[in-house]
């Protein structure tokens, strides 16, 4: 984060809220945290509004702090529930059309190529799951196909939560919600098999109950993306609101669906990947 973005003018500086001042003078500018160091600093996002127990807002805590260069990151949003946290998120992030995402994405992504060839410049797309599966897959495929060097993560909560709980092409067969009472009638659609068939370089799925393995796949997908070509990351955020599960089931309920077989954790990296972290393992040393 550039602290130059959140600076107060010193003229507003006493009307500012204290939680941003403390944002301003404690957040984590200019120094690599990681999710070990959450509760530790003012952070990349707080006080949003998503409801208690929310998978996706605490997905999106532990994403936005495995960012491996936030400062020059910029994030691709679309409406759902993660659109609402966005406002509270210290990261520069554009808001684009239900659907639009990853071809608004594309599109930033050539232009900070063009405008600033020698800087490092991540274009992170971070959307819901009816947004990246349903009514953005035209979009999110094409993506893929002409192989932009962007991240898209899917935050997954089963459902098109923010317009009341219809089922998504990612709810379970079977599923009932408050707007599909009579059950899903086909199958939960396997994102991470499509992205590797259309030429995603990374693809992984994960979940905020593994929080260093949630950590290690974005490091990952933000990098293979930044050098080769697309990534997907699929994150299960369970929405105890539209599930009418207790919020406090959040972290139980992911547990559960990856015991039983019903949420796979993957992970698929190319062999241009697989060389691409070993040299860059090997930098490290
Ligand atoms: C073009 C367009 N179509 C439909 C909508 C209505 N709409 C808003 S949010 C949403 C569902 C979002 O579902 P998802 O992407 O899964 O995000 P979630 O709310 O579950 O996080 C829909 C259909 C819209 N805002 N714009
Ligand atoms: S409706 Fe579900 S996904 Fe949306 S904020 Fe509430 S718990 Fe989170
Ligand atoms: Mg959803």
């Amino acid at each position: 984060m550039k602290k130059n973005i959140f600076q107060i003018s010193p003229s507003f500086y006493d009307v500012m809220p204290a939680e941003y001042r403390e944002l301003v003078e404690n957040g984590p500018f200019e120094k690599k945290v990681g999710v070990s160091d959450l509760g530790a600093f003012k952070e990349l996002s707080e006080e949003h509004p998503l409801c208690a127990g929310c998978g996706l807002a605490l997905s999106l805590r532990l994403i936005l702090a495995s960012l491996p260069n936030p400062e020059d990151t910029i994030i691709v949003g679309s409406t759902g529930c993660s659109a609402i946290a966005f406002p509270q998120v210290a990261v520069q992030n554009i808001h684009s059309l239900f659907g639009n995402q990853n071809a608004i994405a594309s599109g930033v992504k050539r232009a900070l190529t063009l405008r600033f060839p020698d800087k490092i410049k991540d274009v992170v797309v971070i959307a819901g799951d009816g947004a990246t599966v349903d009514i953005g897959l035209d979009m999110v495929m094409q993506s893929w196909f002409r192989q932009e060097r962007i991240t898209t993560i899917m935050l997954d909560n089963e459902a098109y939560a923010n317009t009341g709980g219809q089922e998504s092409g990612m709810s379970q067969e079977g599923a009932v919600l408050h707007m599909a009472p009579k059950g899903k009638t086909f199958p939960k659609v396997s994102l991470p098999e499509l992205a590797r068939a259309s030429g995603c370089v990374y693809v992984a799925a994960v979940n905020p109950a593994k929080p260093k393995k949630l950590e290690k796949a974005i490091v990952r997908g933000v990098l293979a993306a930044r050098e080769l070509g697309p990534t997907y990351i699929q994150v299960f955020t369970p929405c105890p609101t539209n599930y009418k599960f207790k919020p406090n089931e959040t972290i139980e309920k992911i547990k559960m669906r990856v015991k039983e077989g019903t949420y796979e954790t993957t992970e698929f990296i190319s062999a241009e990947a697989q060389e691409l972290f070993a040299r860059l393992e090997e930098g490290k040393k």
